[in-house]
């Protein structure tokens, strides 16, 4: 994988957005009586539920279980994990003040289950395969800090970043600090690569991406420059804005289903790595459906290094397991053979 991310792989690395969630039985008899929340606050369960999918599955990355909110309900803002919502915010943030409130991290104190579950996966790691850091992007945090739970419009989010320019931008720079400490507390702890998930930053125009977003973006990613690990920027409904998103500093761009790979490819520059880009809903369909969605990635791949397979975005709750082996197995064998460049 991290070869790939610098475009000297001999095979094609593979994982899976949302690998180590719901879709697997053996991460619900670990939730069962259990919260998210706790499962992710205690380093020896969120070490098993990030494995569990590597033993099932062969994959060639573990991503550290935790919420894109974990750093900031550690920092002590009043976030929920709702069953069957995602995060909830009981006071959204409204003005300058309800910023000025959110201190900074300390992410050996304020998150230390984190760096013990990144140290504790890495042990049992096979040699090729990586330990994937993340945190959420800025603008996809403050979405649910703004709305107060999920949004399809992102109105108030919207409103605030129009309307109020001194708060929107006070809370993008809090959240970019924040970032950074975090992410660089994850490599430290051994992460090998580290991705930013902006996963609304689609709902933006390219001029709002460059005024509202891109200059966190960049510092984001010119502050990680120092750790050495490759870094994936992934967002979805991104395709007015890869162009400007590849000159912000990440090594991987990730790509939803939404454009197709070799566009996406040509538009992000072959210097630069991609990630993705499977329709999860694909999984649903039956295995010949599936086989041709996939020959179709690498055939737009043609025969380039420098991708890593994954989905567009995370496993829709319904997928069968047979499915993900499936995809598993015949990416393997397409992959093996396929780079030549
Ligand atoms: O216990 C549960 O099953 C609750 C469901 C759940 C899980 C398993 C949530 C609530 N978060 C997680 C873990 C999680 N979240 C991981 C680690 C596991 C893995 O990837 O295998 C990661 C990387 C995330 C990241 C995340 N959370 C993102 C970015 C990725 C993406 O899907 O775009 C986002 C947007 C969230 C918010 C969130 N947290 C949980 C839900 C259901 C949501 C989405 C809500 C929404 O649609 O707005």
């Amino acid at each position: 994988m991290v070869r790939a991310a610098r475009g000297t792989n001999e095979r094609t690395p593979l994982w899976f957005m949302r690998q180590a969630g719901r879709v697997l039985p053996e991460y619900r008899a670990v939730r069962e009586g259990r919260t998210f929340t706790d499962i992710s606050r205690d380093a020896a369960l969120a070490t098993e539920v990030t494995l569990q999918p590597l033993r099932r599955f062969a994959l060639d990355a573990a991503i550290l279980f935790a919420d894109i909110m974990t750093p900031l309900i550690a920092i002590g803002l009043p976030i929920k994990i709702v069953d069957g919502v995602g995060p909830v915010i009981s006071s959204p943030i409204e003005r300058l003040s309800d910023v000025e409130r959110i201190r900074a991290i300390d992410p050996e104190t304020d998150v230390p289950y984190v760096l013990t579950t990144i140290r504790d996966v890495k042990r049992e790691l096979k040699d090729e395969q990586a330990m994937i850091g993340f945190a959420g992007a800025p603008f996809t945090l403050a979405s649910y800090l703004i709305e107060g739970k999920s949004s399809r419009s992102f109105l108030r989010t919207k409103a605030l970043m129009y309307g109020n320019g001194e708060c929107w931008h006070a809370l993008m720079d809090t959240l970019t600090e924040i970032t950074i400490a975090y992410l660089r507390a994850q490599q430290r702890a051994g992460a090998d690569i580290l991705q930013l998930f902006d996963s609304w930053v689609g709902t933006l125009s390219p001029q709002n991406y460059r005024e509202f977003v891109q200059p966190y973006s960049r510092r984001i990613f010119a502050a990680l420059l120092e750790t050495g690990a490759p870094l994936i920027h992934f967002g979805t409904g991104t395709a007015t804005l890869l162009a400007d998103m590849s000159t912000d500093g990440a090594d991987v761009i990730g790509v939803d289903w939404r454009t197709p790979l070799d566009d996406a490819w040509r538009i992000i520059g072959h210097k630069h790595a991609i990630q993705g880009n499977l329709d999860p809903a694909v999984l649903i369909a039956p295995a010949d459906a599936i086989r041709r969605e996939v020959d179709d990635i690498f055939r737009r791949v043609a025969g380039r290094p420098g991708h890593i397979f994954n989905l567009g975005h995370g496993f829709h709750p319904e997928t069968p397991l047979a499915s993900i082996e499936r995809v598993v197995e015949y990416v393997h064998a397409a992959g093996a053979t396929t780079i030549h460049a």
